[in-house]
């Protein structure tokens, strides 16, 4: 017998082996757009939206991916419905319908604009990644990125988010005058500040949005509240169809397999109505900062201090190398003695979060990819692990964990130039291996320091932290 497609008309026969939408997807409406449909988005953000969707029928979701049509295309062949499996004992199933519509923005940059603008859209939503957001060393547009130049002269911009973002809200100026909230959803320190700075450098230094105004209007009707997301959602895995398949009886070209935790912290900054999220657990806040130092510098900065010496070590994923007893020695380390005692004041309990968060990465049914987690190692490093080596200088504490993670991935950006470049992932891939091929042994890690944004220049020209990745490259090459 021929596996049936998953879509709407199989829906209801579904009932009972795994849990369907308690609301009929082809009846709600679009109330958010997102960009950056990745297995993340629908793990997270969709989950959010599909269990408040029976109470508000208008908080449905139309999503892009940046450039992959093929994902595009599989969900909408399976009319946006998809299955998210959650990796805990009973391997739960649930078919999510949240995302009434799908495509590429890259294909369709005027549709994106055009469905930002819909009045009766609230909210933007991003998961497009750190390297997105192009700033310079002091937070400002880096107009140096070819995509931002080279859209900041195009009459309509599409190449760089930032472009195709404010494009859209230039439309929306022009249609309502209904309040928006743009939320980035990716890990940066102060997420909504940037992205807000961003597109408002970006609308000042257009011709056409510099004429219309568009800043001071953006500034009246657009808010870009800061978000908190937490969820570990590992690639595609082959594996998944089949299960899915044995689970639901159904084929589902876009299943997503994720752990059972998830949190979304948002700050209330909301002009018109506020997303209600809340009835499905995310918190609104005053203020995200604390909660966001804490999953960046503890989590996220735990995921790449283990990525670096894992790869290096030919390991796989992050559950290897998390229970590889000296690649956690030394990421135990880096959390107790730097990252931890220059937190700022957090309410939560930070060394128990860090309990928590390794027995997260040691979980086996979610396999998280090293390969992945290296990738955008110059945008990571820089979010996640420079504020702590800033920190630790400023009260005087020579930060040698921390250089030590910048030696490892360092190491990585050699071991890749000698034996495998194609495995470095980076927006500064080409320059990272032309520094390592034309440079030796400690002068390749100066030369990374000098040109290449990975940390602040408060930190790149700093004698003692210089010193200190040069420490960490000779104790690793012992
Ligand atoms: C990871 C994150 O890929 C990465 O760099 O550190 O995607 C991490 O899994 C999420 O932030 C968890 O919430």
């Amino acid at each position: 017998m021929v596996t049936p497609e998953l879509s709407p008309e199989v829906l209801a026969g579904l009932r009972g082996r795994v849990r369907i939408p308690d609301y009929d997807p082809e009846s709600v409406r679009v109330g958010q757009v997102h960009l950056g449909l990745g297995g993340f988005h629908r793990a997270h953000q969709a989950v959010y939206a599909d269990s408040v969707l029976a109470r508000h029928p208008g908080c449905a979701i139309s999503a892009y991916t940046w450039r992959n049509a093929e994902l595009a295309d599989a969900l909408t062949a399976q009319d946006g419905l998809f299955t998210v499996v959650t990796a805990d004992e009973d391997r739960e199933a649930r078919i999510i319908g949240s995302i009434r519509r799908a495509r590429s923005a890259a294909a369709h940059p005027a549709r994106f604009a055009a469905e930002v603008a819909d009045p009766a859209v609230t909210v933007v939503t991003l998961t497009v990644t750190e390297k997105a957001y192009p700033q310079t060393s002091d937070g400002h547009l880096d107009t140096g990125n070819p995509a931002i130049a080279r859209d900041r002269v195009r009459e309509e911009p599409g190449e760089s988010v930032i472009g195709l973002l404010t494009r859209a809200l230039a439309e929306r100026a022009r249609r309502t005058t209904r309040p928006l909230a743009v939320i980035s959803c990716d890990n940066l320190s102060g997420n909504g500040l940037v992205t807000e700075r961003l597109v408002h450098e970006f609308a000042q230094q257009h011709p056409v949005y510099r004429e219309a105004e568009l800043s001071a209007w953006l500034a009246g009707h657009v808010t870009f509240p800061s978000t908190v997301v937490d969820r570990i959602v590992p690639g595609p895995a082959e594996a998944l169809g089949a299960e899915v398949r044995g689970l639901s009886g159904v084929r589902d070209a876009a299943a997503v397999l994720t752990e059972p935790y998830r949190q979304w912290i948002i700050e209330d900054r909301f002009l018109g109505e506020r997303p209600p999220w809340d009835e499905a657990g995310a918190v609104f806040v005053p203020e995200v900062a604390p909660y966001e130092q804490l999953k960046l510098r503890v989590l996220n900065a735990a995921h790449t201090a283990l990525a670096y010496p894992g790869l290096l070590a030919g390991q796989d994923n992050v559950r290897e190398a998390v229970t590889d007893p000296a690649i956690r020695a030394g990421v135990e380390d880096l959390i107790d003695q730097e990252i931890i005692p220059h937190l700022p004041v957090v309410e939560a309990d930070p060394a128990a979060y860090a309990a928590t968060v390794l027995r997260r990465f040691a979980n086996p049914e979610v396999p998280y990819s090293l390969a992945k987690l290296g990738a955008d190692g110059s945008q990571k490093i820089r979010q996640r692990l420079a504020p702590t080596a800033v920190a630790a200088l400023e009260r005087g504490h020579p930060p040698h964990r921390v250089a030590a993670v910048l030696a490892s991935w360092i190491r990585w950006v050699v071991h890749c130039a000698r034996e495998q470049p194609d495995r470095l992932m980076d927006p500064h891939s080409a320059a990272l291996l032309e520094i390592a091929r034309t440079h030796r042994d400690e002068s390749v890690a100066l030369r990374i320091l000098d040109t290449i944004p990975v940390v602040p220049e408060r930190l790149s020209a700093d004698p003692v932290f210089r010193e200190e990745v040069l420490a960490g490259l000779r104790t690793a090459s012992r």
